[in-house]
């Protein structure tokens, strides 16, 4: 064959397996389709990637460039955010609706064009327009660089792991429903790994997801929670794991019986397989330390020792474990607090040391007046940041952005609160928020500290908060009101861990530091779908810097428009 065959051959295997061939263009074609599936033994419809649920993952390495053509073939609008992925200098693609693209409507389509630079990991994508991202969602895995390898031991094999929530009801009906009645919207019926619950109550049907292993060997397990609205904590009965990587980046290697993941976040975990046979179980439940209805439904799945050859009809009892209760902030703070970065010469942790602009951001809940919301007693609950409730534009804000179209938002999003009080005191009065489109505007390349601190209204409760295009550190964490005189005392400049999601705990406050390296409009909200639709976000507007490739790429052409 002469070159130019094999390199249409090359070309044609990359578009149709993009996930299987290492191409340096990966092409991939998602479907939003509408499928009918069964779970707790009723069937529904829902919105999926090409029939699956969770969706698709996405294979690419390191330095690859991908093309998403996303072709919306439901009645909903749609949009897909590459959650994590930096997008350096291309918003266009990062996916948020009205942040950086208007939806793509029933009927149309839209090509994400973006390059992965400087990651390799885990991440995630999702439906990023109301709550479709219940079921449009999978993993993404970058793999490194060819000939890179990982800084810990080679895994003999691995595996994705999405945890998830189940809803008997449309998730969009859920919403809707809240909203107009003012009051917190219904929790899932049970959740899921890899899209199954487990074994079910009064469910005939066996929907357990089977994790088959072999004895003596070293899997890497891709761990991502995809869930809406809850924190979960993972256990496998028998076996510890050691945490090698978050979101993305690696950290220094550590060994537990349970992780702690919050929605968007992803987890890498090297699973020794050191016993013989048998079957053991996985399980996932909730970790809410604030008093707040959840979804108490333990997913389980199991993994299998299968000997070589898949034999699945070992009638081994299983090995049993429990999760911690709901309320183990002992167990979740220590995992969080173990969390650090590598560090080492090849991945080091650039901790911004100078701050150009250092912010004060309380992140919680709200009530305003709602006259028609008769569940609300004629009030609703609402969310904020800096008593800022962020109001959705109609127009992208990024588009706003490019082409100057004036009246769409405002760059006066305040650099602290309005008033200073006890924030996590029990507050009850003076709860009204306001309304806003606001940003904070900061100049290319300044570096950026955000001290997030929860609030007491309503009730103190942990905010996994998440930025988009840009990676954090997160230098600091503690209980009650951030002290700005001592707290910084305490700052690990050294070796926080990185990540783009993280949770501020109930009553407490997080601090993050980054470079605003990526000129853009980035938005930042509680990855607690509730939270978020109540208004708990905002966005930071980068400018373009003077340099060349410092400025955002031109918009594409098949942008879709409001
Ligand atoms: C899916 O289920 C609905 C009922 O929930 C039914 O009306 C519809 O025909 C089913 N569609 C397919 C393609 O099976
Ligand atoms: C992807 O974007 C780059 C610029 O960032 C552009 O050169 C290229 O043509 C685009 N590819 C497609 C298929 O749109
Ligand atoms: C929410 O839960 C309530 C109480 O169980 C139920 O009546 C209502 O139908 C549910 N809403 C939706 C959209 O499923
Ligand atoms: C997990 O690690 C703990 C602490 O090092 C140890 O006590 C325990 O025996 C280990 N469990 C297993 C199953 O290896
Ligand atoms: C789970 O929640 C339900 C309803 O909120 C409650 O009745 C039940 O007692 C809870 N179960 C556990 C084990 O906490
Ligand atoms: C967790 O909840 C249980 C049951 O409600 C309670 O007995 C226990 O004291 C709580 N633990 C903590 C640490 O709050
Ligand atoms: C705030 O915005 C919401 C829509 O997001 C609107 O329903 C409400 O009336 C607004 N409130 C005020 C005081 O403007
Ligand atoms: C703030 O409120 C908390 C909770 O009520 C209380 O424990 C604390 O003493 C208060 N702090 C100050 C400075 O008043
Ligand atoms: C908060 O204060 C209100 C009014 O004083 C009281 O009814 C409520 O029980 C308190 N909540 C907590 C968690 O202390
Ligand atoms: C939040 O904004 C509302 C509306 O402007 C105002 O009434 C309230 O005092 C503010 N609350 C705080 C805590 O700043
Ligand atoms: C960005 O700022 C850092 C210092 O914080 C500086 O070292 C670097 O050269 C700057 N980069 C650009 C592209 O301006
Ligand atoms: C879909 O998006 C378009 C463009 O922003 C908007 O006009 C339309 O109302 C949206 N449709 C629904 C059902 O939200
Ligand atoms: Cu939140």
């Amino acid at each position: 064959m002469n070159n130019s065959v094999v390199a249409l051959l090359l070309l044609l295997s990359c578009i149709i397996l993009p996930a299987v061939v290492d191409c340096r263009v990966r092409n991939y074609k998602f479907h939003v389709v509408s499928k009918n599936v069964t779970r707790l033994c009723s069937s529904k419809p829902i919105v999926t990637v090409n029939g699956k649920f969770p969706g698709p993952t996405l294979y690419a390495r390191e330095g690859d460039h991908v093309l998403v053509k996303v072709v919306n073939l439901v009645n909903y609008n749609v949009s897909i955010h590459w959650h994590g992925v930096r997008q350096l200098r291309t918003g266009w693609a990062d996916g948020p609706a009205y942040i950086t693209q208007c939806p793509i409507l029933p009927g149309q389509s839209y090509v994400y064009n973006f390059t992965i630079i400087g990651q390799r990991g885990t991440l995630l994508w999702h439906g990023h327009i109301n709550w479709l991202r219940a079921t449009v969602h999978g993993a993404i895995v970058i793999l490194p660089k060819r000939g890179v390898p990982y800084p810990f031991p080679k895994p003999d094999d691995e595996k994705v792991l999405v945890l998830g929530e189940w809803w008997k009801s449309d998730t969009e009906a859920v919403i809707n429903e809240a909203m107009k009645s003012g009051v917190a919207p219904n929790v899932s019926d049970a959740h899921t790994i890899n899209g199954l619950p487990g074994t079910v109550a009064n469910c005939s049907t066996q929907e357990v997801f089977n994790l088959g292993v072999e004895s003596g060997k070293t899997y890497l397990l891709r761990i991502i929670n995809a869930a809406l609205n809850e924190e979960l904590f993972f256990k496998i009965a028998g076996h510890n794991v050691t945490v090698v990587e978050v979101d993305a980046t690696y950290v220094k290697p550590f060994t537990t019986d349970t992780i702690i993941i919050a929605p968007g976040q992803t987890t890498n975990v090297l699973l020794n397989t050191h016993q013989k046979s048998g079957k053991y179980l996985i399980a996932a439940s909730t970790f809410m330390d604030a008093p707040v209805t959840i979804d108490n439904q333990t997913a389980t799945a199991t993994l299998h020792y299968t000997g070589g050859t898949t034999t699945l009809s070992d009638d081994s009892p299983m090995v049993l474990t429990t999760t911690p209760p709901k309320n183990a902030t002992q167990i979740a703070d220590q995992f969080i607090n173990s969390l650090k970065s590598l560090n080492s010469p090849k991945y080091p942790a650039k901790v911004p040391l100078e701050i150009d602009h250092s912010l004060f951001f309380t992140v919680g809940l709200g009530v305003n007046p709602c006259p028609t919301c008769k569940a609300g007693n004629g009030s609703r609950v609402v969310a904020a940041v800096n008593n800022v409730t962020f109001v959705m534009p109609n127009t992208a804000l990024l588009q706003a952005h490019y082409y100057n179209i004036k009246g769409v938002f405002t760059t006066d999003f305040p650099a602290n609160p309005p008033h200073v009080y006890n924030y996590t005191a029990n507050i009850t009065k003076n709860i009204q928020t306001q309304n806003g489109t606001k940003l904070y505007r900061v100049p290319y390349n300044s570096t950026i500290q955000v001290v997030l601190q929860d609030t007491g209204v309503i009730a103190p409760e942990s905010h996994p908060i998440h930025l988009h295009g840009f990676n954090f550190f997160v230098v600091g964490r503690g209980v009650g009101n951030y002290d700005p005189k001592e707290d910084p005392k305490k700052f690990n400049l050294e070796d926080p861990v990185e990540r783009n999601t993280i949770g501020v705990p109930t009553g407490g406050w997080t601090a993050l530091r980054f470079t605003a390296d990526n000129p853009g409009v980035w938005f930042l909200h509680c990855h607690f779908e509730a939270h978020t639709t109540w208004g708990l976000k905002m966005a930071f507007l980068v400018d373009n810097g003077k340099g060349p490739k410092q400025s955002l790429v031109p918009p594409p052409k098949d942008l879709p428009k409001c």
